[in-house]
Formats: structure tokens, sequence, C-alpha cells
């Protein structure tokens, strides 16, 4: 089996090779969620692939699987976090107009509060 796509200088790539700590919340064999450095509602986590993929404009049909375990996760980590019921929002930023910071994907999940929309 091809091994996992991995780029040194990623700060993501970092974190799944525990190069640099994070607060995990879940992990398997794809997926890593972990809590956000800066969170922007009371709960913030990121849930990325364990390969490197940039952006979504890098995604490729092969990648579906992984795309669709990020959604497993999220529903996972959401239960797990208590936040089934209330609601929470899951996001991704692509490029410079949607504010993507870190070039490696991850969904946001925020929750733990009333949210307003549009959110721009
Ligand atoms: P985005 O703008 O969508 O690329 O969001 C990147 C997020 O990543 C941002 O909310 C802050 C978070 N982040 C950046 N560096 C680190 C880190 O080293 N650890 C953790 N836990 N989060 C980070």
């Amino acid at each position: 089996m091809a091994s996992k796509r991995f780029e040194e200088s990623c700060i993501f790539c970092k974190i799944v090779a525990g190069q640099i700590p994070s607060k995990q919340v879940y992990s398997d064999d794809d997926v890593l969620a972990f809590h956000d450095v800066n969170p922007a509602a009371p709960v913030h986590v990121l849930i990325i692939p364990k390969e490197h993929i940039p952006t979504i404009n890098d995604l490729q049909a092969s990648d579906a699987e992984i795309m669709g375990k990020l959604m497993l996760a999220a529903r996972k980590v959401a239960s797990q976090l208590g936040l089934a019921e209330s609601g929470y929002r899951l996001i991704l930023n692509c490029g410079p107009d949607a504010l993507q910071s870190v070039f490696h994907i991850h969904m946001h999940l925020v929750g733990g509060q009333k949210m307003g929309w549009p959110p721009f």
C-alpha cells in the first residue's frame, strides 16, 4: 500500500506525527480531531485527514472516501462533546477569500453557542 502523503513544512502534518502537541478529541487510522489553538466559539475543533491534502481544490476522486470519513468523525465528535442536540456548524475554508491560513484540509466544528447567518 502507498504511504500516506506527508509534507515536512506543514504544521498539521507535524500534529499528526506528534511533533507538535495538540488536545486531541478523536483519532482513527485516517482522521484526527483536536481543539483549535485559537477558538472562535465555546467549542472549536479541527477535523483533518492524516494525509496531507492542501486545499479542497486539490481533491481527487480517490479522496472521496477520506472526505466522507471527515464528516463521520464530525458526527462522532459532536456527539462526544454534547452538541448533537443543540447543533453545531461545520466549515471548510478554501483559499484567500475564505481566509484559509493552514494549507492542510481541515474542517472546523464550532458550537456551544447560538450562531448567526449569513456567516460573513
Ligand atoms: P483556517 O483559517 O481555516 O486555515 O484555520 C486554521 C485554524 O488552525 C485556525 O483557527 C487556527 C488553527 N491552528 C493554527 N495552528 C495551530 C496549531 O498549531 N495547533 C492548533 N491546535 N490549531 C492551530
